[in-house]
């Protein structure tokens, strides 16, 4: 067996072997992976259906319109809006709307880094930070919750070109509506980034952001299973300007095999178990936070409404960075994260987790007391790594990786 391929069976048994509670990852589907590994990925279509810069793309020309159209069905979209399914993934996708539809030096509004955003919201070190003049909004001191008369009261007095909602470590519903409100009342854009909580939109388990924005952009990996990848939805007249952006302002070739599993995982998503998956990630993640809640923990906004939730673990007197390493030791992953009021990323506060991966396992709430039990035990009450790693191994054992979904 050659390294390349004893590294993958390795992963894959280290996968098998974990409780993955990070809320940006899942586990997509065998078909999802299928098509990853299939003939389209030997095939460079640089263009768009109908006006490509290769030939043979007579195939690629048909997926790719159906990708579109299944994005728009999953959503529940008419033809008003268009879809470019072509970004590499999550980051490029954010950056494609700001290149697209401002210019450079312009401001941008998104959530803090340390509050919930994405790097790509605006912050300092990121090609948005730089490129473009950034103001920050954030979570009130004392509720953990978007303080939305802050965002209007720094919206009204910097009149950004366009505002960002959406985060990567925010346990609450956003409000989409106000949001777009301020954006309209500011002549601002609104981009929507709800990369995290897509397959709640889709099974209608959170408020729909399409009513309120003008751009949306989504990883079509995280809550909604498929490869790694991302989509931009926008208006109508937004089209030329993101298509240009993408194609040929920031990518070459888009990566039709990725396209390809993109359609897979849309198909996975219409059907009814994908709903029942979304509302079973609600339920574990709402467990969770009530069982590590019992056990101690203090969660940012004291709970959940959606698949993540963040603990406060300095709070208790543990390092964040400390508490994930060990909780890796015993077979959990769950990532150190900022929390409001941290200074540096390298050293924060929080601990991150969410329930996408194990629902796709199959787990429910029994099984969700019995990991907020194994965390308490090795965050707060002193049991090594092994004393608890039996106790992972066998509930991974009862919860295998699944191949499909039905
Ligand atoms: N890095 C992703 C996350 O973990 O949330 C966001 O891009």
């Amino acid at each position: 067996m050659s390294k390349a391929v004893q590294l993958l069976v390795k992963e894959g048994k280290r996968q098998a072997e974990t409780i993955d509670l990070i809320p940006s990852e899942n586990i997509a589907s065998r078909r999802v992976q299928d098509a990853l590994a299939s003939y389209f990925t030997n095939k460079y279509a640089e263009g768009y259906p109908g006006k490509r810069y290769y030939p043979g793309n007579v195939m690629a020309d048909e997926l790719e319109l159906y990708a579109q159209n299944l994005a728009r069905k999953i959503f529940g979209l008419t033809k008003r809006w268009h879809v470019n399914v072509q970004p590499y993934s999550g980051s490029p996708a954010n950056i494609a709307v700001y290149f697209g539809l401002l210019n450079f030096g312009d401001t941008i509004m998104g959530m803090a880094l340390s509050h919930g955003g994405h790097l790509t919201h605006g912050h300092k070190v990121n090609f948005s930070g730089r490129a473009y003049r950034t103001i920050q909004y954030g979570v009130g001191p004392y509720t953990g919750r978007i303080d939305y008369d802050e965002l209007e009261r720094l919206a009204k007095k910097y009149r950004p070109k366009l505002i960002v909602s959406g985060a990567t470590a925010y346990p609450r519903k956003i409000d989409f509506a106000r949001i777009g409100d301020i954006a309209k009342n500011v002549k601002a854009l609104h981009l929507a980034d709800i990369s995290h909580i897509a397959g709640l939109v889709v099974a209608k388990l959170h408020p729909s952001p399409f009513p309120h924005a003008d751009v949306i952009t989504t990883t079509t990996h995280k809550t909604l299973r498929g490869p790694r990848a991302a989509i931009i939805l926008c208006k109508k007249e937004y089209k030329d300007a993101i298509d240009k952006a993408v194609f040929p302002g920031l990518q070459g070739g888009p990566h039709l095999n990725t396209i390809a599993a993109i359609a897979v995982a849309f198909e996975e998503a219409i059907r009814p178990s994908f709903r029942h998956y979304q509302q079973q990630v609600l339920k574990n993640a709402k467990t969770l936070a009530r069982e590590l809640i019992k056990e101690g923990f203090q969660l940012l906004s004291d709970g959940t409404d959606n698949h993540l939730l963040l603990a406060n673990v300095k709070a208790s007197g543990i390092d964040a960075s400390w508490a994930e390493g060990v909780l890796e030791q015993a077979g959990i992953l769950a990532n150190r994260n900022t929390v409001p009021g941290d200074a540096s990323p390298f050293r924060p506060s929080g601990i991150r987790m969410g329930t996408p991966s194990v629902t796709s396992r199959g787990m429910r709430e029994q099984e969700m007391r019995t990991i907020a039990v194994c965390i308490a035990q090795l965050l707060r009450k002193h049991k090594t790594p092994l004393e608890i790693c039996g106790k992972v191994k066998k509930l991974c054992k009862r919860f295998p990786i699944p191949e499909i979904y039905r």
